[in-house]
């Protein structure tokens, strides 16, 4: 029964569900507590998860990220006050609920996945993915090229993920950005790796991956030069190029995310990703994704909240500005 939402003159059903008609923890589990897709004719953003963990090298179980995001997001609000926007009541955004695969077959799996996406995008232009692995990373953008050419990627993560093959595969979640570079998806002016950090299997790594096209900002930069110097070079660096951001949940320390499969020590806090991403509005985002949130290694939800929290700040900077003086309430 869907209770406690507002309709639209076209009887589509805009923002999430009234809090004040439906405890948010009795609401129906969408992202947000948004509509569903059944619910609207259209969005501006579609919210597509993807539990697909199939090539995971290390703690397995992100096949369980989306469904514990879309959990942890119960809470998010209408009105971020940081950002002054209105992540889902400036625009309209729907959940587009999972992708199916055959998960013991990668090569399909990414097919499905790249199909998934070009639905996606007929339905709403953007598309945030709830992962999985960030394998997946390479179907989105796969799916995105076809439609805006080459894009740049804002990547967090931990680690590079421009790895060659593991166990002489070529399709894993450490592989993703080096395919999309050699199949000629990536904008190579203008990609940045931000928060990198822990070993490699030699120095040879970091150089490889330039030739790709990445620029690294490694995480004890971050730490010993700030977010706002950061910011400035990832801008620099994307200009108003196309720009997809990928995060994986591991770029934050394991203490503010302890739910994910290659846990690195050294990492970021939640409040310096959260800041950096609001920074991006007005950026081209074309999509984005939050990838490797592992809920059997999480406690207390904190990395739930933690990834819900960073959909919420992508939202945000995709919303437009309200008008001077407009004042809403749910
Ligand atoms: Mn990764």
């Amino acid at each position: 029964m869907v209770r406690g939402f507002k309709r639209t003159s076209n009887g589509d059903i805009l923002g999430q569900i009234a809090t004040t008609e439906v405890p948010r923890y009795s609401a129906p589990g969408t992202f947000g507590l948004i509509p569903d897709h059944r619910e609207v004719t259209g969005a501006q953003v579609g919210i597509l998860g993807v539990p697909f963990d199939s090539t995971v090298s290390y703690r397995s179980g992100a096949r369980f990220g989306p469904e514990h995001i879309r959990n942890a997001s119960r809470l998010l609000r209408p009105y971020n006050p940081e950002a002054n926007k209105w992540p889902f009541l400036g625009q309209q955004v729907a959940d587009l609920g999972d992708v199916a695969f055959n998960p013991y077959d990668i090569v399909s799996a990414l097919g499905s996945i790249e199909s998934a996406v070009l639905e996606a995008l007929e339905f709403a232009p953007k598309t945030l993915i709830l992962g999985g692995d960030h394998s997946i990373s390479l179907p989105v953008l796969r799916a995105l090229s076809r439609r805006h050419g080459q894009i740049s990627v804002i990547h967090f993560d931990a680690h590079l993920d421009t790895w060659d093959t593991y166990f002489d595969q070529p399709y894993l979640h450490g592989t993703p950005f080096r395919r999309a570079s050699e199949e000629g998806l990536l904008d190579r002016e203008g990609c940045v790796h931000v928060g990198t950090r822990g070993g490699l299997y030699g120095n040879t790594d970091m150089l490889e991956d330039k030739t790709l096209g990445f620029m690294t900002i490694r995480c004890h930069e971050l730490h010993l030069d700030g977010v706002e110097v950061a910011i400035e070079r990832i801008k620099q660096r994307v200009k108003d190029r196309p720009v997809y951001v990928s995060v994986d949940i591991d770029v934050l320390d394991p203490a503010y995310a302890p739910g994910t499969g290659t846990p690195e020590p050294g990492g970021m806090a939640t409040w310096q990703l959260l800041h950096m991403l609001r920074s991006f509005s007005g950026m081209n985002i074309v999509g984005a994704d939050i990838m490797e949130v592992a809920p059997a290694y999480d406690h207390a939800e904190i990395t739930g909240f933690a990834a819900a929290h960073v959909g919420y700040e992508l939202l945000s900077a995709w919303a437009p500005e309200p008008g001077a003086g407009e004042i809403k309430t749910r």
